[in-house]
This record gives structure tokens, sequence and C-alpha cells, in this order.
């Protein structure tokens, strides 16, 4: 199990990319909230096959306290090596089924 846990985490970080996407590359592909991008900064809780879980600073743009949730990583492009305890800034845009990442950056 470890091996193949570790195997779906090494595809994961080579085949998704959490590149900075535009507001205008992001509407090409999404009609809903297209340009209703956000930031916070938070700790990464839990690292799963297409989704992290990351503890997340208050954000008043959404009028969220600080809590834990799920954000699933985009289904193209390239995302940094993540793993729980990671200190992250990260951007977020809301889909009909939930959050998704635009971008994360891990303070090593
Ligand atoms: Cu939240």
């Amino acid at each position: 199990m470890p091996v193949i846990f570790a195997r779906l985490l090494a595809a994961l970080a080579l085949s998704v990319s959490v590149a900075y996407a535009a507001p205008h590359a992001m509407s090409a592909h999404h009609n809903m909230h297209a340009a209703d991008v956000y930031q916070s900064y938070g700790v990464i809780k839990k690292v799963a096959a297409g989704a992290v879980s990351i503890s997340h600073q208050p954000i008043p743009a959404l009028n969220w306290p600080a809590m834990t949730m799920t954000f699933r990583l985009p289904a193209e492009g390239e995302v940094p090596p993540l793993k729980a305890g990671d200190k992250v800034d990260f951007l977020f845009n809301q889909q009909a089924d939930g959050y998704v990442l635009v971008a994360i950056k891990a303070f090593r």
C-alpha cells in the first residue's frame, strides 16, 4: 500500500499543474464565477489524489472564519509536491461543485 500511495503522489505531482492562471484564461473554460479568485494562507493537513485539505486563515472576501477544508487540484497542469505540514499561499475559485485551486505555493 505505501508503494502504491507513493506512486499516486508522484503521478499527481507530475500530471497536475497549478500555474498562476489569468482570469481571462479561466473564463475560457468556466462560465461560473470566472473572475472570483480568492487568496489565502494556510497549512496543508492532508494530500489525497486530486485534492488537498488545508487549514486556512480567515478569508474576509468570503466572510469565512479560519477553518480546515478540502480544495480540489485543477485537472490540468503542474502542482508543486505538497505534503502535510507545508505552509502555503494559495488562490482558488468557487465552482458549482466545490472549491478548486488556481495556484498554490509552499514556503519551505
Ligand atoms: Cu474554508
